[in-house]
């Protein structure tokens, strides 16, 4: 392995950013921003900051753990536990074939690793393998290939910071993606971008919107097509684009002339005034980029929601150029690429799709078998068939148990397997279940790339020694594609299994280690000589007709509608100081100290009527669950609408959430679920050891 010597050159673990970190291992492990990378110049926001704290905690996995008949776990060795993984998952495709094994591919993980991890699934001969894109956005890059070609941002940060407008829907960056938003939109803003943001609720993102419309939880479509129908209505459409480069424009004029823009605006309880503003400030710009996040995918509609916005961005000529196009910013610092290497149920490597003949034999010449055609089952899909077609379940750096909705459900499923295997760094809920845990290096010691949000492929490299009894990633899951197949595999280290990623996927042909270090590369990079793209569709979009396209959506409002029973509307979302299903950041102090328990953002008016105060302890009711936590008393939030976070475990939320799932991607509607909120009782139990206290 190509080591560095003191500091050590890497990326944070956390955000799709992708912000360079320097590691100083000269006494102890001092992290600092790496001021030369030309993501960030050295900033970090404060997930970044306190990276290092996890790299030797003391909750670390250190030792091979399996569950004995005593239902608790006992330390082994590795190759004890090595021997019973490769031993389970090969009885389980013997006995019920290989689609009854699942394979959980983790973004917090290298390409390399995720790479050979889907070739597992694939040589076994199944298709079940998804990473959390699936939870995130997979709304986003289906309705992006659709309509223009490619599943990622369509622009990069650089050339972002040249719009005029940004129409940011959904997406919090200011805290979700805060390096990005400092260093690059937000400097734009100042310097005079005028920004509309999009979102029921109120954030640090909001401090710099010019304009905050809230609409209500789920009504983005209405909201949207009324903001269509008046660009239409007022000619501010760009009719050469439309002719030149687009499908479909007469049949969403046709679809839009059933829409009643006041109507839309009320069901979305917006202003059609302020709709009218933001329709005419985004589409009389000369250039003007569309940023969407969560709020806009985790839907049922989070497709339709999606297409939305495309439609904005071609009927407005805003694809194509600097500071222009729809630009989902991604989550996890290698979801980007977990999706790029095929960590999806749909893809192989590079987005070929499992159904096209031609790259079924692409791959077979690449990999020297012939991949399966049928697509993989997606993660709800996976916990939800427990017992029934998945028989075993392989979970590499992801806590399902924590991050799925509707929890209970998922924990079921798990529990109805033979077999689950989890590798991570701490001990998760859904490392609780399994029957064996592979204790993994963590990111400081990880050697591979990693690809970020406006798909720059970086090097991470590794402080040189490993924590305790841990393995890096890679050697674990080499090792057992190396005992489960006597053909086929054969991998030196992180670069060899880098070389044959680039023949199996075209977007990354053009990539060596050599020329992505130090400052990455961005895909698509077909050959050696290509430097890859700043921004796409310049020309012709990636679609069949090179075109794009197009599509009408109507109004699907979400799953589950407030009732007397259930009066709000719950949605769940992110703060700055925490991270998904808080395995690593609950265990910094530092995020601790700021950010330390869960809560529920609740109206005043809701509160008054509740009778519930600030820092009062509620209980929140959903029809599938309740959980406990602080309330926070805000007008952040409207009437009607509790907001919550998903980062804590002892308030778990998606104990909660709904698992109705979006048709074409398949992702849970996180976002709205009807929920009831009440003060918790003092329960009799309580007062009475509180007395016994008092009286020792
Ligand atoms: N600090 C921090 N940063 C992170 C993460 C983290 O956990 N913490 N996670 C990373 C990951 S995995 C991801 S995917 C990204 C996600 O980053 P974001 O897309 O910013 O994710 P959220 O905060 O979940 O949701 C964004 C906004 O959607 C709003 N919203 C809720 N419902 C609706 C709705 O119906 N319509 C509209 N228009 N808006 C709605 C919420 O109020 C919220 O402000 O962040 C990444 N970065
Ligand atoms: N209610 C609600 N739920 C949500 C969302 C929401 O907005 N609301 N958002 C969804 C979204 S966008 C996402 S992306 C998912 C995230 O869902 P998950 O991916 O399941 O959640 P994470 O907490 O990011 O889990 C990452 C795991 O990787 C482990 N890990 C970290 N580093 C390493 C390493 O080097 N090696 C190994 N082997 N493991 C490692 C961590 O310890 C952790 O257990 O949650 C989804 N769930
Ligand atoms: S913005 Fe994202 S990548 Fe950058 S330091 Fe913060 S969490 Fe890490
Ligand atoms: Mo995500």
């Amino acid at each position: 392995m190509s080591e560095e010597a003191s500091p050590t050159h890497t990326i944070c673990p956390y955000c799709g950013v992708g912000c360079g970190v320097e590691l100083d291992t000269e006494s102890g492990l001092d992290l600092t921003g790496w001021h030369d990378n030309p993501v960030n110049d050295g900033s970090l926001c404060i997930k970044g900051m306190s990276a290092d704290e996890i790299v030797e905690h003391e909750d670390r996995l250190t030792q091979p753990l399996v569950k004995g008949d005593d239902g608790e776990f006992h330390e082994t060795s590795w190759e004890t536990a090595l021997s019973r993984v490769v031993t389970e998952i090969e009885d389980i495709v013997e006995t019920h074939g290989p689609n009854a094994m699942a394979f959980f591919a983790s973004s917090q993980l290298t390409n390399e690793v995720n790479y050979l991890y889907q070739k597992i699934a694939r040589q076994l001969g199944t298709n079940n393998v998804d990473n959390c894109a699936r939870l995130c956005h997979s709304s986003t890059v289906a309705a992006l290939n659709q309509a223009v070609g490619r599943g990622a941002m369509t622009n990069s940060m650089d050339d972002l910071q040249e719009a005029d407008v940004y129409w940011i829907q959904g997406a919090n960056p200011a805290e979700s993606h805060p390096v990005a938003f400092n260093n690059y939109f937000k400097q734009a803003a100042s310097d005079g971008t005028f920004v509309i943001q999009i979102d029921p609720h109120e954030n640090k993102t909001t401090r710099d919107a010019d304009l905050h419309i809230a609409n209500e939880p789920g009504t983005d479509i209405p909201l949207l097509n009324a903001v269509l129908k008046t660009i239409l209505e007022e000619g501010w459409y760009d009719e050469a684009f439309i002719e030149e480069r687009t499908d479909g424009f007469d049949e969403l004029r046709e679809h839009l002339a059933t829409v009643d823009r006041e109507a839309a605006a009320a069901e979305a309880g917006v202003d059609l005034d302020d709709l009218e503003t933001a329709a005419e400030r985004y589409a009389t710009a000369d250039r003007a980029a569309i940023f969407t996040g969560m709020g806009m995918s985790q839907h049922r509609c989070g497709t339709d929601n999606v297409q939305n916005l495309i439609n904005l961005a071609l009927a407005t000529g805003n694809f194509g150029e600097p500071g222009t196009g729809v630009n989902p910013l991604r989550g996890q610092n290698n979801v980007q690429g977990n999706s790029d290497v095929g960590g999806l149920p749909g893809v192989f490597p590079g987005y070929q799709s499992v159904d096209d003949p031609e790259a079924r034999d692409h791959l077979a010449d690449v990999w020297g078998f012939e991949p399966p055609a049928e697509p993989g089952l997606t993660h709800v899909e996976v916990a939800h068939s427990g017992g029934d077609q998945i028989h075993g379940a392989f979970v590499l750096g992801e806590n399902p148990v924590m991050s799925e909705p509707n929890n209970d459900e998922i924990v079921a499923g798990f529990e109805r397997m033979d077999f689950v295997v989890a590798q991570d760094v701490f001990m998760t809920e859904t490392a609780e279940l399994a029957d064996v845990i592979l204790p993994a290096a963590s990111w400081a010691e990880s050697y591979g790339t990693v690809t970020n949000t406006d798909r720059r492929v970086q090097l991470m490299r590794p402080i040189e020694t490993v924590y305790e009894n841990t393995r890096r990633d890679f050697e674990i899951i080499n090792e057992i594609g190396d005992r489960l197949f006597d053909e086929h595999w054969s991998y030196d280290g992180p670069e060899d299994a880098f070389e044959e990623l680039r023949e199996a996927a075209p977007i990354y042909r053009g990539l060596t280690y050599d020329r992505i270090d130090p400052d990455g590369l961005r895909w698509p990079c077909y050959d050696e000589d290509d430097d890859g793209l700043e921004y796409l569709y310049e020309d012709s979009f990636a679609t069949p007709s090179g075109r794009g396209q197009f599509r009408g959506v109507g109004h699907t409002p979400p799953a589950e509608e407030p009732s007397e029973e259930y009066p709000f509307i719950l949605t769940t979302a992110r703060i700055e100081q925490q991270f998904n299903t808080g395995a690593m950041s609950t265990r910094s102090d530092l995020l601790n100290r700021v950010a330390p328990e869960n809560f529920v953002d609740i109206h005043p008016d809701d509160a008054e009527e509740l009778g519930i105060e600030d820092g009062d302890d509620v209980r929140l009711r959903s029809p599938r669950g309740e959980i406990e936590l602080t309330a926070q008393v805000t007008d952040a939030t409207q009437p009607g609408v509790l907001w919550t976070t998903f980062h804590y475990s002892d308030a778990p939320v998606n104990k909660l959430t709904n698992d109705a799932l979006d048709p074409v991607s398949k992702i849970p509607e996180y976002k709205a679920a009807s929920a009831s909120a009440g003060e918790v009782a003092v329960e009799p139990v309580e007062t009475t050891m509180v007395a016994e206290a008092e009286d020792d």
